[in-house]
């Protein structure tokens, strides 16, 4: 192998490196012939799949080969998986059409008459295996052996211990549970129930765990954190049947919560006299911290112990105090007005979370505050300033489409009203966007909005008044009025749109815009937003602009900014997940991309209160905030020594929805 990484280049479309290798032959439909043996040695029977364990010192064979990176997305003889069944392929094609297929199928794929058959057919250009010339002969030699044997039988799983299973079952939950749902019914990845898994088969679900694919699965036995040993006790843990979980209660809470810091001993004005309004909480996601920092002078204020995997913080309605979001249900109330940014209360919700909001209706600033669960499906209520638990309601429901009734409905993003004391939730498994009133303290659920499931992230546009959502794994927006509380419509933007919060602006052309970028292809797309001044641009999508790589997750611009910056975090090439891109709000281009670090991933792109400094983390063990200037992009400075840093949130801009 040249590269640890043997599935790291994407490729959806457009922007993909090219090589200077020849092409195959232009007459390849028609060169097909069956000579797989006249230009290669004669394979060795031992290298069908049975063959026993392979010696490490001997060169990896055929079958190892196919194991590890093929079996992903295809078979031998047990039907069309991802890519095409491979059962005679070297009877299809010729020898020479493959090799030059395994070389560089990008290349093939724009060159070659099949290739381009290919990638119409499936959708997806084959990432480069990255082979050397010995190991695609000896895979093409694998593939012509295999036809003949019959079908490719997958591994049995290996045994599991009660301790490893419960070991797996913990792995699952920490990076596997967001994508797929705690009980493996599948969101924004598939599902891998049982009834999936075991046709897949262990080899199949070792390979995609272990390379990742180009629609946003990430390479866990790559870059970690599963060992190769663990991949096959994970293999086998996803063919068993999903473990049920326990119920979290209000008691269960309760029995949880500290407050540590009493109101009446708070601070009634700032004990400093920073702008903490400028100040930024960046996620260290990894070291369960949270780092708060001065934006003034780039001062490191404080480091809060949050919970497992911090996800993200928002902020209360006045801005007072940061709310921190565990993976782990746990929640900290960060209070800015004391000497130093200090946890004042911690409260658990539910065993894993994603979503937090405060109350931010006039009358209600910081009394109220809502926790989304992913498990078990329910949402808590806090008192907004000691972190008493308040009501539990579950979640569980129909979803919109089917009337099936789920036994899963996780809470996604959550936004606090202003026209109204309420929340709305999204719920995602069922596609419901959710209204629960603060008013009384019954905590009504005043209204079920019907939108699409498998709705994820969004915000609002520039009025406040449209929340616009993403149903991600449906490839479509949602908009609902947050005003009458209805559904506006649902339109296509492209593969796994995820915004963040979006991104508004005026476009010179259309108006008022909001915009998302998307996970599974590389396109930023830009919507109308103002329905009574421009209803002809109003949800639709006006431009679409091609990025360098897919797997992005969020953008942002800020009313004093040119720029709307967007990351490739989860982009298969790794020189491409470290760059961020500027697409020019006056120009309507995508102006430029650029490396923000040598290392790690670039993500999350935050402005500070003023819009003159642009933010943007390194996520990396040895991770980075590097600033850029807002309007000319130039680098300012560099945060260093962060442990995993992920998203930062300005205080202002949080509390006041700017994005
Ligand atoms: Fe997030 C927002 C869920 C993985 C960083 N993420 C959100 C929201 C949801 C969500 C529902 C919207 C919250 C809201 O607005 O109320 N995230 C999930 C997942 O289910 C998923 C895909 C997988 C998982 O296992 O958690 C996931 N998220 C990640 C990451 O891996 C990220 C990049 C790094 C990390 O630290 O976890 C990450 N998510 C973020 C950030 C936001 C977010 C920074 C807030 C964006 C903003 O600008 O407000």
């Amino acid at each position: 192998m040249k590269t640890p990484s043997p599935l790291h280049v994407l490729l959806l479309s457009a922007g993909v490196a090219c090589s200077t290798s020849e092409p195959p032959p232009a007459n390849d439909a028609s060169s097909v012939t069956s000579d797989a043996s006249a230009d290669a040695g004669e394979p060795d029977a031992s290298d069908v799949l049975d063959a026993s364990a392979p010696d490490a010192s001997e060169p990896i064979s055929g079958a190892e080969i196919f194991l590890r990176d093929c079996v992903s997305c295809h078979t031998i003889g047990r039907g069309d998986q991802r890519g095409p069944d491979l059962n005679g392929v070297t009877d299809l094609r010729s020898r020479q059409w493959l090799v030059h297929w395994l070389q560089d199928p990008a290349l093939a794929a724009t060159r070659s008459p099949v290739g381009r058959e290919l990638v119409a057919t499936w959708g997806v250009i084959m990432p480069n295996p990255s082979l050397t010339g010995a190991e695609i002969e000896a895979v093409i030699d694998y593939m012509a052996l295999q036809s003949a044997a019959g079908p490719l039988v997958p591994s049995e799983p290996v045994s599991l211990s009660a301790e490893r299973f419960e070991a797996m079952r913990q792995r699952f939950f920490g990076s596997c549970s967001g994508c797929h749902g705690t009980l493996r019914r599948g969101a924004t990845g598939p599902n891998l129930e049982p009834a999936r898994t075991v046709e897949l088969g262990t080899d199949a679900l070792m390979s995609v765990i272990r390379n990742g694919r180009p629609w946003g699965m990430p390479s866990f036995g790559l870059v970690g954190p599963l060992r190769e040993t663990e991949l096959a006790e994970m293999a086998a843990f996803l063919q068993q049947p999903v473990p049920a979980g326990p119920p979290f209660t209000l008691e269960a809470a309760t029995a949880r919560w500290t407050l540590m810091v009493p109101v009446a001993e708070r601070p009634t004005e700032p004990q400093h006299t920073l702008d903490w309004e400028n100040f930024f909480g960046v996620v260290l996601r990894d070291v369960r911290k949270v780092a708060i920092f001065d934006g003034a002078s780039g001062t490191e204020l404080a480091r809060v112990d949050v919970g497992f995997a911090v996800h993200i913080l928002r902020t209360s309605s006045t801005g007072r105090y940061f709310y921190a979001i565990g993976r782990d249900g746990w929640l900290t109330l960060i209070d800015l007005w004391a000497p130093t940014p200090t946890p004042v209360a911690r409260v658990q919700g539910c065993f894993d979370a994603r979503s937090v909001e405060g109350s931010k209706a006039p009358g209600y600033e910081d009394q109220f505050i809502i926790e989304g669960c992913y498990d078990p499906s329910q949402y808590m209520i806090f008192d907004g300033l000691t972190l008493e638990p308040l009501a539990v309601r579950s979640t569980l429901g129909s979803a919109v489409d089917t009337g099936e009734e789920l036994n899963e409905v996780r809470v996604a993003s959550i936004i606090g009203l202003r026209s109204a004391p309420a929340w709305a939730l999204s719920l995602k498994e069922s596609g419901h966007v959710l209204i629960v009133s603060y008013e009384t303290s019954e905590f009504p659920e005043t209204r079920r909005i019907d939108a699409e499931r498998f709705l994820h992230d969004g915000g609002l546009d520039s009025t406040g008044r449209y929340f616009m959502v993403a149903a991600n794994s449906r490839n479509r927006m949602v908009v609902i009025d947050l005003e009458t509380q209805s559904l506006v419509t649902t339109f296509e933007t492209g593969a796994l749109p995820h915004p963040g919060r979006g991104a508004n602006w005026e476009d010179p052309s259309f108006g008022p815009v909001n915009a998302t970028v998307h996970l599974g292809e590389p396109k930023l797309a830009i919507y109308g937003t103002d329905p009574v001044g421009r209803p002809e641009n109003a949800w639709r999508v006006l431009r679409e602009v091609t990025l360098p790589s897919s797997g992005s997750l969020f953008l942002k611009t800020h009313p004093n900014s040119p720029w709307v910056v967007m990351d490739m975090t989860f982009s298969t090439d790794p020189a491409l997940a470290r760059q961020v891109c500027a697409y020019s709000k006056a120009g309507g281009v995508l102006d430029r991309c650029f490396a923000v670090s040598d290392r790690g991933s670039a993500v999350h792109p935050e402005f500070n209160r003023g819009g003159t400094e642009l933010w943007v983390s390194v996520w990396d063990v040895d991770g980075e905030i590097v600033v850029y200037d807002a309007v000319t992009l130039v680098e300012l400075r560099r945060f260093t020594g962060l442990e995993s840093p992920t998203g930062k949130f300005n205080v202002y801009n949080t509390a006041h929805d700017i994005y």
